[in-house]
């Protein structure tokens, strides 16, 4: 067949589930690439995602600002090396008005069907609306669905309380006293974000956590100046930060030495606990970096400070005026917030998808959320992910993830509109070989050293990308034929 002409190529219609920083990433790269027919469904009021849900205090990325940003969207205006919530959701509102993204965002849009029939997408929405398309990304994050521990008598609380992903500003906080469940990234964020401001703050404990040391210098005027002045210096400041990054990355993904030393970095910023009983309560008992690791220089001298307590003891259960601990003591607290994670196994559902020969999501993942290199799935042609099963969100950016994965996907979009596909999905086969060698690859990774996270799946298995970012990139760019099902367009 010969190569069409750019006459001949088809245009297609992209349907993109979210707003958020991957569906923006999606929809900024196909409008790059020159296609104007896609609409990015949102089911919440506005654009944002994480950072439009998550407003809790002291949300800061720990992801270097320079990095978490899109490659093509350089940023001169960073106020710090690593930027508060709010910054970052500046910056991505502002990413979807320099590229004219708003337009193709439908808000208050929540898709709840959508079937494989006909070689298309049939997208039905909570408000009856229906549309159809060639291609169906989704881009829903990951940690999305607020997990909402089931303590005994949390409804019977007279004060005020809320997960931390749905921070409820109407609440004072000033001269309170505030508990706070879990101590994962958002906990420690939180505990630092309080410190001064809230009367007392108890940080309920189930497991401790090792803490990387945070440093966050203002950008000076002149660094600002000069971004804006050279573009350039944005990019390759951003590809200074990815090298080391993957250094990270590599430390997690093999042992080592980089390992050893990131381990020993943690161990000592421990030492900035000066009270021994406290440094024990607050050592973990698996190694460093197992779950992810957080990043914060605000959380050990605020957990240090008297009017702040770290309680152990599990907790029992939730009174109308407070949290009982197993040992009977009653912490009495005005307010209470969950700090408590998400449930990061749901991907896009609830949202109903059905494939080829009637197969659902539901079904097709009864044994687990599983995906291709990390973007499509068998039986559901057409249809990719963003943030899919399996991607390396540890420590990394995640907007460089979804940069790579949006490119992916682009590719095959290329195709389609060049004829040489009308639809596409991986083979069984080739998911189940890739699935067993991530398996075979997570011994070598410090997630499977001990320790209970939410990159474990129901057998217990880290779910992650187990190899460094750098490969994920690397093969996502080359596309073995045999590893999927196409369909061609008939001849004409
Ligand atoms: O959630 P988590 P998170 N009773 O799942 C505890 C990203 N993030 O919101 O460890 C008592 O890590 C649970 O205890 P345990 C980042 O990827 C990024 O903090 O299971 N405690 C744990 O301590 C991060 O990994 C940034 O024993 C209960 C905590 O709650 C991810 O979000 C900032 C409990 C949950 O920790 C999730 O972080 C913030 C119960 N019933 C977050 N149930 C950046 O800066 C759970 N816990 C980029």
């Amino acid at each position: 067949m010969s190569t069409p002409t750019p006459a001949e190529r088809r245009t297609p219609t992209v349907a993109v589930i979210g707003a958020g920083m991957s569906g923006l990433c999606m929809a900024a790269k196909l409008k790059r690439a020159g296609i104007e027919d896609f609409t990015v469904y949102e089911k919440a009021a506005d654009l944002g995602g994480t950072w439009r849900d998550n407003t809790y205090p002291g949300l800061t990325c720990d992801v270097p600002s320079r990095f978490y940003q899109f490659r093509f969207a350089p940023n001169p205006d960073w106020s710090r090396w690593f930027s508060a919530g709010p910054e970052i959701w500046r910056y991505f509102d502002k990413v979807a008005d320099d590229l004219d993204l708003r337009r193709h965002v439908r808000l208050s849009s929540e898709l709840v069907d959508g079937r494989w029939a006909d070689g298309r997408w049939q997208l039905r929405f909570a408000d009856g609306a229906e549309a159809s398309a060639d291609f169906l990304i989704s881009a829903c994050g990951i940690l999305r669905i607020p997990n909402v521990p089931a303590i005994a008598g949390l409804d019977s609380f007279t004060g005020a309380v809320f997960h931390s992903a749905r921070w409820d500003h109407s609440v004072p906080l000033a001269g309170r006293r505030v508990a706070v469940i879990g101590t994962g990234s958002t906990g420690a964020q939180i505990v630092g974000g309080l410190a001064g401001v809230a009367s007392e703050v108890r940080l309920f404990q189930r497991s401790a956590q090792w803490i990387l040391p945070m440093f966050n210098p203002r950008y000076s005027r002149l660094t600002k100046l000069l971004h804006r002045r050279f573009p350039q210096l944005d990019v390759r400041g951003y590809d200074k930060i990815r090298a080391r990054a993957e250094w990270i990355g590599s430390a997690v993904t093999s042992p080592g030495p980089k390992r050893t030393l990131l381990q020993t970095i943690c161990r000592l910023h421990l030492r900035r606990v000066r009270d021994p009983e406290l440094r024990a309560a607050l050592t973990p008992d698996y190694q460093p970096m197992c779950k992810r690791l957080v990043a914060s220089s605000a959380f050990y001298p605020a957990i240090q400070r008297a009017d702040n307590h770290l309680v152990t003891d599990p907790i029992d259960r939730v009174e109308p005026t407070g949290i009982r601990t197993a040992d009977g003591t009653l912490h009495e607290v005005d307010v209470i917030a969950l700090a408590t994670g998400f449930d990061a196994h749901a991907f896009m559902r609830p949202l109903a998808l059905t494939g080829v020969d009637g197969v659902t999501l539901d079904e097709a993942w009864a044994g687990g959320p599983r995906a291709f290199m990390t973007v499509a799935l068998p039986g559901f042609p057409n249809l990719f992910t963003l943030m899919g099963p399996h991607s390396p969100v540890g420590n990394y950016s995640l907007t460089e993830i979804a940069e790579s994965q949006a490119d992916h996907i682009l590719g095959w979009i290329d195709r389609w509109q060049s004829r040489d596909i009308d639809a596409v999905a991986p083979t069984e086969e080739a998911t189940a070989r890739f699935n067993a060698e991530m398996r075979a690859a997570m011994p070598g990774t410090v997630w499977a050293t001990g320790c209970q996270s939410w990159y474990l799946g129901a057998d217990g298995l880290p779910e992650l990308w187990p190899w460094t970012p750098d490969l994920h990139r690397a093969r996502l760019r080359q596309v073995e034929p045999a590893d999927y099902e196409i369909t061609a367009p008939a001849a004409t």
